[in-house]
């Protein structure tokens, strides 16, 4: 078993579906819009030894017909997670703090190194490749997605960002044979 067939298996375990429905509030209330978000290819950087500080990425689909807006993120084991875009400026690379993201209706938002992810301060203890997190991504309605998160080593992360990076090559070949 190569690694990269193991870490298909990995995410068939770790992908899921959800499906969110909000409850009305009252009688009279139009109907609120579903939440469907899909979450795909999370995980949690391996912590560097004496940091308090990693990221997370995945990949956020709004499955639904309306926009929907991540508003963060929540976790047992740090107090702060923020969300984060990389940016270039004056040749230097830099991370700016943003309130939210809106992912409009079908579409997909990336959390990738170099680009928008999750940091995660003052983590609790050491996290290492095997263990699993708990991660609670908070949208907009108030809804809630909780999902968890493999922890990859720095080989794991490799190998995850050349899956993600296949398959997108493979729908955008679907996409234009279509
Ligand atoms: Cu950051």
């Amino acid at each position: 078993m190569n690694n990269s067939y193991l870490l298909l298996l990995l995410c068939t375990c770790f992908c899921s579906f959800f499906g969110v429905a909000n409850e009305l509030s009252n009688e009279k209330a139009e109907l609120e819009p579903t939440l469907f978000v899909s979450v795909e290819y999370a995980y949690i950087r391996s912590s560097i030894p004496g940091t308090t500080i990693t990221s997370s990425y995945m990949t956020i689909e709004n499955k639904g017909e309306k926009t929907v807006t991540l508003l963060g993120a929540t976790s047992k084991i740090s107090s702060r997670i923020e969300i984060h875009q990389h940016s270039m400026s004056d040749g230097m690379m830099r991370m700016r703090r943003l309130d939210s993201i809106n992912i409009n209706a079908k579409q997909r938002i990336v959390l990738q190194p170099s680009g928008l992810h999750f940091m995660l301060f003052d983590i609790t203890a050491p996290l290492q490749a095997q263990q699993t997190v708990e991660l609670t991504l908070n949208f907009s309605n108030k809804s809630l997605v909780t999902i968890q998160v493999p922890v990859y080593s720095p080989l794991q992360e490799k190998i995850a960002q050349q899956a993600a990076a296949n398959l997108a090559g493979q729908q955008r070949q679907a996409h234009h044979h279509h």
